[in-house]
């Protein structure tokens, strides 16, 4: 198992763990609300953490869980946040969709992030920093107009600007393909934007694409956009998977992570077991608390 370095394998799999705790404590009703898991979606944040720093500013969706984890290290507060724990990073009004945090935010409104991402890029541009505004949406999103609007702006501005797609082919129910005419490579590209599509699942090879993309991106203040053709491994949130079997039967044998145990070697399982258990003692910690004064 050399393909994965241990650092990118390591938080992939954390960031599993993390999302298999929620849909668990969502079945015991020890959640209120909705979730959406980033399963087999791991390796995007892990694969761009490289080259986000603390001046950067990111803007992430309703699928956000594994951004916030690889871009903020807050397991803990994350889990409390979404349960309802004293020590939530929002006191848990935010949960599990609508957060703020140091350099990062996320917001459940489809196509609300790609506005608000113009202000953040624009002052960058203004007082030539270097930094850019990562924002992520996913491939159904290209149904609203504000990402239209935004990447014009991005592009007649010159704005250090980096949008992320996370196509997974499907939103919520509706498939990509009964949903969307022409592609997304071309409509990024008919607003002059530069763009990268990445197939593979290892960040460690990613890395060495958007090295010098996103570099430029920055130095120049210019958009980018990057499509990651990914997978959804679970539901669309908690249980609603209108997908047919076989379907889902071949999402599955494509997950890193399946791949992975079925190879089965000494370094994967010593890693997996590692991350299991240390979501495990954070969720037994995080249990432990009382509730956020908000919730009560
Ligand atoms: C403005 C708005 N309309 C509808 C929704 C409900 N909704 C939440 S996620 C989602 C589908 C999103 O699909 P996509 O952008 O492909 O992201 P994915 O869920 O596949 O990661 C919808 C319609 C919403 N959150 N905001």
């Amino acid at each position: 198992m050399n393909k994965y370095t241990d650092n990118d394998l390591l938080l992939m799999l954390k960031i599993r763990y993390f999302e298999l705790t929620l849909l668990d404590l969502f079945s015991k009703g020890l959640i209120k609300g909705t979730t959406h898991t980033s399963l087999g979606q791991e390796y995007i944040p892990v694969s761009l953490e490289p080259f986000i720093n603390e001046k950067d500013f990111i803007i992430s969706n309703h699928r956000g869980h594994g951004h916030f984890i690889t871009l903020t290290g807050e397991i803990e507060g994350l889990l409390s946040e979404i349960t309802g724990k004293e020590g939530g990073i929002c006191n848990s009004i935010g949960g599990s969709q609508h957060l703020l945090y140091k350099n990062i935010m996320t917001t459940g409104v489809q196509g609300e992030g790609v506005s608000i991402a113009l202000g953040h890029a624009f002052k960058f541009k203004l007082e030539k920093t270097r930094n850019a505004c990562f924002v992520f949406i996913g491939d159904g999103t290209f149904g609203r107009g504000s990402v239209y609007e935004s990447l014009n702006m991005a592009s007649l501005y010159k704005l250090p600007y980096i949008l992320i797609i996370e196509n997974n082919s499907i939103a919520m129910t509706t498939k990509l393909s009964e949903n969307m005419a022409g592609s997304i490579e071309n409509r990024i590209k008919s607003f002059g934007i530069d763009y990268i599509k990445i197939t593979s699942d290892n960040p460690d090879e990613i890395e060495r694409h958007l090295k010098y993309p996103i570099l430029n991106a920055k130095d120049k203040s210019t958009p980018l956009a990057i499509e990651f053709i990914t997978q959804r491994v679970s539901s669309h949130s908690k249980g609603d998977d209108t997908r047919e079997k076989e379907e889902i039967e071949l999402i599955n044998n494509n997950y890193w992570y399946n791949k992975l145990k079925k190879e089965s070697s000494s370094r994967f399982i010593e890693l997996d077991n590692l991350a299991k258990n240390e979501i495990e003692l954070i969720l037994e910690k995080v249990l432990a608390k009382k509730e956020a004064e908000f919730v009560k």
